[in-house]
């Protein structure tokens, strides 16, 4: 039985409102008493998390005076320091207020568009008061019930227009901070634009300073869309784009319910984790989720410890599997490569296609031949329940 105490080199994050969370649903009201940020962060030392995220309002409420920001980041600033937790993450808070109910950056309002730049340039002097490297941008509310309400182009334009801003604003204050969108498919608006980890991914592209932006992939949001979420984080990966990511669980065709990281899908949970480790994914690993509605605060550090564990059982069956000899047989069977057509691969050349398009193949052979994908699920299984 291995040790699977968290430790700071595993970069385990909960962000204010995770395990802050009173438990409040659109049927319900909170089950939970309020706790102040400074005492979120002791209860997340108790449970040996690294890292504490948060939302400028999760901090200091929105109508604070100056005066009672002042003492609220005192408070949360010793509290810091006497955990040895760390902020590697802030962002704002763009949907709570009802000024933001038809979104911030994509609002028709341009009263709202500006208000919505001026509390985000705010945020981010918060979040860089605190040590953050990465600012999250998640837009709830940039989206829509009905079209007939904003041009989903110019809502684009708009998003693109104030990201823009923001990152110059970044480096005209010489902030050392890298931008990560986050996508979501719907809820709390009926559809919202930039839905996936792939749309925000091009949309990136047509930014100025696309170098500063980067991605920050939830495992609830894609699988909301039915999607594989691990695939997303690769391609984001890949794109040098996976600036953060937000590990929770969630059954497919229901509302948001950011559940206890691997507690629904232990298999999409483990080839995420084994994705991560393998690639050696150094950025934090930020649990967006929060304890079932049945739970008092030892629940909720219960469900800040599954989150951990999980991932570090995750990471030890990941290890097992590199190291499984029959495994990484088939592995090796699978993917070998005799080098008979290496010639044909690579940049293209004229030559090159033509000697592609003159060689023969035998089509029905090659396709007879079965994959050993089950007897390699199966040992996949098998190493996940425990028994191998
Ligand atoms: C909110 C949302 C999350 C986002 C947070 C950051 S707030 O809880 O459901 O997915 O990551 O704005
Ligand atoms: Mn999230
Ligand atoms: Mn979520």
């Amino acid at each position: 039985m291995s040790d699977y105490t968290p430790k700071p080199e595993h970069k385990f994050t909960f962000g204010l409102w995770t395990v802050g969370s009173r438990g409040s649903d659109p049927f319900g009201s909170a089950v939970r008493p309020h706790k102040s940020p400074a005492e979120l962060v002791y209860l997340l030392g108790e449970v040996g998390a690294y890292g504490v995220n948060f939302h400028d309002n999760d901090l200091i409420p929105i109508d604070a005076t100056p005066a009672e920001a002042e003492a609220i980041k005192k408070e949360f600033r010793k509290a810091l320091a006497d955990t040895g937790l760390t902020v590697p993450m802030a962002t704002t808070n763009l949907f709570s207020d009802p000024i933001f109910k038809d979104g911030a950056f994509t609002s028709n309002d341009p009263k709202v568009r500006a208000y919505a730049l001026q509390k985000t340039m705010r945020a981010m002097d918060l979040g860089v008061e605190f040590g953050a490297k990465v600012y999250v941008f998640w837009g709830g509310r940039e989206g829509t019930e009905t079209d007939s309400s904003k041009n989903p182009v110019e809502a684009i334009k708009r998003m693109r227009e104030a990201m823009n801003f923001l990152c110059e604003y970044a480096l005209d204050q010489k902030y050392d901070l890298k931008f990560a969108l986050e996508a979501k498919p719907n809820e709390p608006r009926g559809d919202i634009y930039n839905p996936t980890t792939g749309h925000m991914l091009a949309f990136i592209e047509s930014l100025d300073h696309p170098e500063m932006v980067g991605v920050n992939p939830e495992v609830a949001h894609e699988h909301m869309a039915g999607i594989n979420f691990m695939h997303g984080v690769a391609q984001a990966w890949e794109a040098g784009k996976l600036f953060h990511i937000d590990l929770n669980d969630q059954y497919p065709g229901r509302y948001d319910q950011d559940l206890r990281f691997g507690s629904r899908d232990i298999k999409a949970a483990f080839y995420l984790v084994k994705f991560l480790e393998d690639v050696g994914y150094q950025g934090s690993r930020h649990f967006d989720a929060h304890a079932y509605r049945t739970e008092d605060f030892e629940g909720v550090k219960d469900f800040a410890r599954g989150c951990m564990r999980t991932y570090l059982i995750l990471k030890e069956k990941a290890a097992q599997f590199n190291a499984d000899p029959e495994v990484q047989a088939l592995l090796s069977e699978i993917n070998a490569d005799d080098g008979s057509m290496s010639a044909f691969f690579g940049k293209y050349s004229p030559e090159k296609a033509a000697a592609l398009k003159a060689q023969p193949f035998d089509r029905v052979a090659i396709g007879q031949r079965g994959l050993k994908y089950e007897r390699l699920d199966q040992l996949t299984m098998d190493i996940l329940l425990g028994v191998r």
